[in-house]
């Protein structure tokens, strides 16, 4: 900082100059103009403060002038109570950084993803708030948000915040079903494995839920006892995942064979134990199907009973 005046009439020795307590050294003196300057080393005190200039003349007379003031910053514009949301999160995706200031600055901070620049959306009291949205070509994985700041006096200050991005659908390998083929009672254990953690717990569909027996790792087995209520025939065993990030994907490779159930509906073919019968058996009481001989009454087309 320098300090320049000019006093009206010679004087006795240079001037004194401090700021605060701290002096000033003189730069040069031409005639009755100073210059004086401090290079601020960081031991001043930090406020605003006075700048105290006095001379004395020939004759002995003492003139202190105090009108010069100076504001002296030290402190970095740290910001603080920075966020970044949401976090995993996905290509599409805005993400939004707030973060507050502890002072005012000469100008809107930068928000960089991973070097990539993100918008100012706005300011609140202290609080700014920076968006972007991802396009992609941000680096996958875990990135930081770097955020600068720079204060009137030219402090510069900076956080850096994690965020995770992740632009990859979990994927599914290793898919079986065991056994492929089963009825009621019959307990099916459907292994899987995923490419990544997952947010929550797989959903086998099916139209029916399963239950899971065990996880290790990344591998999965879900188990579930046919108890009649399936769909009878080839059902689509559906397996959904969804990542941390949202990506949901949905595997529907695998089918199983429900065979008859102890009750209800059954497959052609197969003999009920009681209620409908399929095509092809004789009842044992009521209606008979085409081609049969009745064992009385009417009879249906084709049958050769007495009319
Ligand atoms: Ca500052
Ligand atoms: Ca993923």
């Amino acid at each position: 900082m320098d300090v320049g005046f000019t006093v009206s009439e010679a004087l006795v020795a240079a001037p004194n100059v401090a700021l605060g307590s701290a002096p000033l050294g003189l730069v040069s003196a031409t005639r009755n103009v100073y210059l004086f300057r401090r290079t601020l080393d960081g031991s001043e005190r930090e406020s605003l403060q006075t700048l105290t200039l006095s001379a004395t003349d020939l004759a002995g007379n003492l003139t202190t002038e105090t009108s010069l003031t100076l504001t002296t910053d030290f402190t970095a514009p740290t910001p603080v109570n920075g966020s970044v949301s949401p976090s995993p999160t996905h290509d599409g995706q805005v993400v939004t950084v707030t973060f507050d200031t502890p002072e005012s600055l000469a100008g809107n901070p930068t928000v960089l993803f991973g070097g990539l620049t993100a918008a100012f959306d706005g300011l609140s009291g202290s609080t700014y708030t920076f968006q972007r949205t991802l396009d992609g070509t941000e680096t996958e994985g875990v990135t930081t948000v770097a955020i600068d700041t720079v204060d009137p006096a030219g402090n510069t200050g900076n956080l850096s915040l994690p965020i995770t991005l992740d632009f990859t659908a979990p994927a599914l390998s290793a898919l079986s079903v065991t056994p492929a083929t089963g009825r009621s009672g019959t307990s099916m254990t459907i292994q899987f494995t995923v490419s990544e953690s997952l947010a929550g717990d797989p959903t086998i569909i099916g139209g029916q839920p399963a239950t899971r027996a065990s996880q290790t790792g990344l591998a999965y087995a879900y188990t579930r006892t046919l108890d009649g209520t399936e769909t009878e025939g080839t059902a689509t065993v559906e397996i959904q995942v969804q990542d941390p990030a949202g990506h949901v994907t949905t595997d529907t490779s695998l089918a199983v064979s429900v065979r008859v159930p102890e009750n209800g509906r059954r497959t052609a073919g197969e003999r009920p134990e009681n209620g409908r019968r399929t095509a092809g058996e004789r009842p044992e009481n009521g209606r008979r199907t085409a081609g049969e001989r009745p064992e009385n009454g009417r009879r249906t087309a084709g049958g050769t009973g007495a009319r």
